[in-house]
């Protein structure tokens, strides 16, 4: 296990743990922050990643370790440092120091665990991710056999799922100390993106640009938050292969954000390879920056999320109709969902410690209490249905993608072709267009909106300018 670094302020952490506590009403919550998986042997493992839960209220990775928020006191059970563990990956933080960066009230062996688990009125527990530690709880909790595949709400316990709740009320709006450390990763996003642009250049594959990017997050002790998409084939929505050569002609959908210390940011910008936008490219990348930059604008307390997402999707619908793409009244095709065609996916998501936040918990977080998924294409990939509230972190994302598959599907793009709602041989005309996706982080604010990531260029001349310039390094 790596030395654990302090990432939170400890006032931060106790003022959670307090909040918390209200919340369960004598019950004890135990958070695991899970281990290390295996790539192929046990000894030879993926980078340890702290539980997102965990981690929240104990400010601390520490592979193996649980933190136990009792009505009285805090106790962190951790595996206890060894000559052993010393040898090989160096020495950890001391039992003071430890104290100190977490703030709770006392040490245990992690091994002596069920103890505490027993000794608890009401023990709670959130669901790993690793399947290996969900066992662990499993029998520690005398709950269910755990299934391998996500865990929804629907499948906990019931003081599990009144910890979900609570965790969940606290984690959607996000404290100060939050809200410092995305800005932290987003100002790392940003020299990413920028570094990303300086190795954009016709002839040099993806791999190149991506190396750039990751390259740079890791030099500011930062990493990439999620599988980071650099393509050219930016209509393969979660695009992880990177071995293709740039054209001048093409566009580089480069979704990338950083984690550091734990918190998340994510954004996507399109950049075109040859240094400026060919015209039917343009046409695209205008109406989704439309789109963008109009949910954007509505973004406020008590709006609902999936109205903004019904309003983006009718700036793109009335974009797609004046170029003759869609056909008919833009309400209506929103309706009908034929703009989903083309934006087939959620305007955005919650952001946090997790860059989907708290989806471990299905969609617990993202949809109000009441609310649930559409059964609509499109519509249905909706990850966020709630009234915004100040504190809240969310992505806007709005995209334009050319997706074979869907534009040939008989229940889809066939079917809308039939009701004359879409005319595909219009289409050729942009054969230039694959991709084309522009996500922004949003802190809703009191009275608005604050964009934490629009220092990242992505007006058209702007774009253009950066792409001339061969980078942008300094945060505007
Ligand atoms: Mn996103």
């Amino acid at each position: 296990m790596a030395a654990p670094i302090p990432s939170t302020d400890v006032a931060a952490l106790a003022a959670r743990r307090e909040r918390l506590r209200t919340a369960l009403a004598g019950r004890t919550a135990f958070f695991f922050a899970g281990r290390a998986r295996p790539r192929n042997y046990p000894a030879n493992v993926y980078p340890f990643r702290a539980g997102s839960h965990y981690s929240y209220f104990a400010g601390v990775s520490l592979e193996g370790a649980v933190l136990e928020v009792g009505p009285q006191r805090t106790v962190l059970h951790r595996v206890p440092p060894s000559t052993e563990d010393a040898l090989w990956h160096g020495p950890g933080l001391e039992d003071e120091e430890l104290l100190a960066a977490t703030g709770v009230d006392a040490l245990a062996d992690v091994a002596d665990v069920h103890r505490a688990v027993e000794a608890a009125r009401e023990p709670c527990t959130l669901p790993a991710v690793d399947l290996a530690t969900r066992i662990e709880q499993a029998r520690l909790f005398g709950r269910d056999w755990p299934e391998p595949g996500p865990v929804g709400p629907d499948d906990l316990d019931e003081v599990d799922r009144a910890l979900a709740e609570a965790v969940v009320e606290l984690r959607l709006r996000h404290d100060a100390d939050a809200v410092e450390r995305i800005r932290a990763a987003c100002r790392v996003t940003h020299a990413a993106h920028g570094a990303g642009v300086a190795a954009t250049t016709p002839g040099v594959r993806e791999a190149s640009v991506r190396a750039a990017i990751e390259g740079t997050m890791l030099a500011m002790g930062a990493e990439p938050a999620y599988g980071s998409i650099v393509s050219v084939a930016g209509e393969v929505l979660h695009n992880t292969t990177y071995h293709r050569t740039l054209a001048p002609e093409d566009l580089l959908l480069v979704d990338a954000g950083a984690e550091l210390d734990g918190w998340a940011s994510d954004v996507t910008r399109t950049y075109p390879v040859g240094g400026t936008f060919l015209p039917e490219q343009r046409a695209i990348y205008d109406i989704v920056l439309a789109s963008q930059q109009a949910a954007i604008a509505a973004v406020a307390p008590g709006v609902r999320f999936r109205d903004l997402h019904l309003a983006a999707a009718r700036v793109i619908a009335q974009g797609l109709v004046d170029e003759k793409i869609l056909l008919g009244d833009p309400d209506a095709l929103v309706e009908a969902g034929a703009h989903a065609l083309f934006f087939p996916h959620g305007l955005g998501h919650l952001l946090g410690m997790d860059v989907h936040d708290m989806e471990d918990l299905g969609d617990l977080a993202g949809y109000a209490p009441g609310r649930s998924r559409s059964a609509q294409f499109g519509l249905s990939y909706l990850r966020l249905d709630r009234d915004l509230e100040p504190g809240m972190v969310v992505t806007i994302e709005p995209g334009f993608y050319v997706v074979p598959a869907i534009l040939e599907a008989p229940h889809l793009g066939r079917a809308f072709a039939e009701r004359k709602m879409v005319d595909l041989d219009r289409l050729e005309r942009f054969g230039c267009v694959r991709g084309i996706r522009i996500e922004d982080d949003v802190l809703v604010t009191s009275d608005g909106a604050e964009v934490l990531t629009a220092s990242i260029p992505k007006a058209p001349a702007d774009v253009e300018a950066a792409m001339a310039a061969g980078g942008f390094f300094q945060p505007a």
